[in-house]
């Protein structure tokens, strides 16, 4: 009986003649044809993006612990996972026969680069920590979520592997920022100002791209902010303090 009714399912999915893949959940994306070179083109430079941005996580997280001392170790152990993200992902391009445009992804990361290491160089842990653990990670934890509906295979089995690490970094920024709140609020209020609209710029740089993957740039967008209001929350901010810091990003 449940024979029966498998197989009448496999031939409805059979006969159908659209591109379509329908899941057994019966949910169905609309997924790119991977083999293009528009594709190919496109995910040169967005897979460029995210192996640059897990390098720089790795480096970030490590001049964050020779800030905090007592911290270090654990740092050391996040910056390891973004080493493997950054493998995860070298993989994904490889898969698809993709040789990543690392030239391009650098100038990318370049402003918020310069804004980190001056923070660093000026001790100032909570810029930092809002750069990278925040913006960053939020940024790229709504990006990976809206990949995962429209990747391959492959790369959405990693990407859905890399995506839960991103929570454990977004919550160390969280953790430390609250704990902090008091004495950074204004230093915090300060670097958002600055960083949040670089992050909006970034968003804008890889909406193109980003759709030729069949990843809507309105969905990142509020991706993006459910999961930075979402933080910021956590951080023990009220609502008009969160819509003040969101402000930044339309201003
Ligand atoms: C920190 O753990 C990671 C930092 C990476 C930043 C990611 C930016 C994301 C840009 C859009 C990429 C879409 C996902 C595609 C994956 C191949
Ligand atoms: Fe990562
Ligand atoms: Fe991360």
């Amino acid at each position: 009986m449940n024979d029966q009714i498998q197989q009448k399912s496999m031939q409805t999915v059979a006969s159908s003649e659209s591109k379509l893949i329908v899941p057994p959940d019966g949910v169905s994306e609309d997924l790119p044809d991977f083999t293009t070179h528009q594709y190919k083109d496109s995910y040169s430079r967005i897979n460029a993006i995210v192996i640059e941005g897990e390098q720089e996580a790795n480096d970030n997280y490590v001049a964050i612990g020779s800030l905090i001392p007592d911290k270090a170790d654990e740092l050391k152990v996040l910056g390891r996972m973004e080493l493997k993200h950054k493998r995860g992902f070298m993989a994904c391009g490889k898969n698809l026969g993709v040789v990543p445009d690392m030239a391009f992804a650098k100038k990318f990361f370049e402003p918020l680069h310069n804004n980190f290491k001056k923070a660093v160089e000026e001790g100032k842990i909570a810029t930092s920590m809002l750069i990278q653990s925040i913006l960053i990670e939020a940024f790229a934890i709504s990006a990976y979520h809206v990949y995962i509906r429209v990747a391959d295979p492959f790369a959405k089995k990693i990407t859905q592997g890399v995506v839960m690490d991103e929570y454990l970094h977004l919550n160390f920024g969280e953790k430390w920022i609250k704990q902090n709140l008091s004495k950074v609020k204004d230093e915090l209020i300060k670097a958002n100002k600055i960083n949040l609209p670089i992050i909006r710029s970034m968003l804008d740089q890889v909406a193109d791209d980003a759709s030729v993957l069949h990843m809507d740039k309105e969905e990142l967008m509020e991706e993006f902010m459910i999961a930075y209001q979402d933080a910021l929350t956590a951080i023990g901010l009220d609502n008009r303090e969160i819509a003040r810091m969101a402000l930044a990003a339309v201003v």
